[in-house]
């Protein structure tokens, strides 16, 4: 049977992967209360919708870092795809290029940047960038990026350290023979160690990511790219202003999936202090917890000018190739148009706050 929803995807996808697969692309840090918590906090958000508009003409159109989505979901950057999937980051991107929108690219990606760039066409990848102590390296990387004709940088910054997956750790996770982290070969950086205790990509961040990396470093990397420069993993006002201080042009509202500080803040709980703090001056996006058309509403409704979508596009990816990962999109995005024009919205502009409130 097709999978009705994105829910039903990830069961899909779960009879197919791996035990260890599964658990790595499902889980979260610790006790797994922020991954909850990003679903929880979209439940407990109510709609008051708006009738009698004539919703016979509807866009979702979204402008995005001068990128013409067709939608208000872009697909989020998530490492190792071709665990999922032979055909791995290809499919995304191909997905990603046939529903019109855009995907970021992970710098743990298992393909070469060139050809998820030319399978995207018409290409809107974005290259999300880890910062690592090898300063020659991340800027061959970034320097690489432009050259392949990826159009952002997103900075991740909630992962100095890798969060405490006990999934992982109870599996040891390591990367399958022929997987490879494509992009970082030219330096000694593309295999997870096996000889680890535990995860084998917690010890490869622990060896290899720059946990000094700062705000002054920041704009360095911005200085260093002509690409516009989006941060992700910001959960509070203070940092969305400090992100804007050093010449950001997007803001990603995210604690990483639930996958990095347990207890750390639901992402749509944050979104509303990072709008009013950065007053319009840069783009925000919310990811985390996104599974129906209704959570992209609340997001764009609380100030978002897109979402990012996780793990279902994996599920999609991991059920039916490219076929499944489009779908998967496809499915949220129709979701989107019928909840936009059950509140009388035609366009993403008249996605206003009055729209949500609490739900007692
Ligand atoms: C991620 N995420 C992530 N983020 C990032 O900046 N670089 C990365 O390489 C990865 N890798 C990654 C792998 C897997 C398997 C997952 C599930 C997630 C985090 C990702 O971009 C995003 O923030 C969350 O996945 C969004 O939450 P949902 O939609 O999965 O709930
Ligand atoms: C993860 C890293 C790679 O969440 O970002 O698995």
């Amino acid at each position: 049977m097709m999978p009705l929803n994105l829910h039903e995807y990830e069961a899909a996808a779960r009879e197919r992967l791996t035990p260890t697969a599964y658990d790595y692309f499902a889980g979260g840090a610790g006790d797994e209360v922020t991954l909850r918590a990003n679903r929880a906090s979209f439940d407990r958000l109510a709609l008051r919708p708006r009738v009698l508009v004539d919703v016979s003409r509807r866009s979702m159109k979204c402008d995005v870092l001068g990128a013409d989505a067709a939608m208000p979901i872009l697909v989020a950057p998530m490492a190792f795809q071709r665990l999922a999937h032979a055909d791995g980051e290809l499919a995304v991107a191909r997905a990603a290029g046939a529903a019109h929108t855009v995907m970021v690219l992970s710098s743990l990606a298992t393909t070469p940047m060139e050809e998820v760039v030319v399978a995207a066409r018409p290409s809107r990848v974005w290259f999300q960038l880890y910062v690592f102590k090898d300063r020659g390296a991340t800027r061959a990387l970034v320097r690489r990026a432009e050259l392949a004709g990826c159009t952002a940088l997103v900075v991740t910054v909630d992962a100095p350290f890798l969060g405490r997956r006990e999934r992982d750790v109870r599996n040891r996770f390591s990367l399958p023979d022929g997987v490879h982290i494509s992009n970082l070969a030219g330096f000694g950086k593309d295999e997870l160690p096996r000889e680890a205790e535990g995860s084998g990509l917690a010890a490869y961040f622990e060896k290899q990511l720059d946990v000094a990396f700062t705000w002054k470093d920041l704009a360095w990397l911005r200085e260093t790219t002509r690409l516009p420069v989006v941060v992700k993993g910001v959960l509070r006002a203070d940092d969305a202003r400090d992100a804007v201080a050093a010449g950001c042009q997007g803001i990603v509202v995210s604690n990483h999936g639930g996958r990095q500080l347990d207890g750390a803040v639901a992402a749509i709980d944050a979104l509303p202090e990072v709008v009013a703090a950065v007053g319009g001056k840069v783009q925000v996006y919310l990811d985390g917890g996104i599974r129906r058309g209704t959570d992209v509403l609340k997001a764009l409704a609380l100030g978002a000018n897109a979402t990012l979508l996780g793990r279902p596009v994996l599920w999609g990816l991991a059920a039916d190739g490219e076929d499944g990962a489009k779908r998967a999109i496809d499915l949220l995005a129709a979701e989107l148009d019928l909840a936009m024009a059950l509140c009388g919205c035609r366009s993403l502009a008249e996605i206003r706050r009055d729209l949500v409130v609490r739900a007692p």
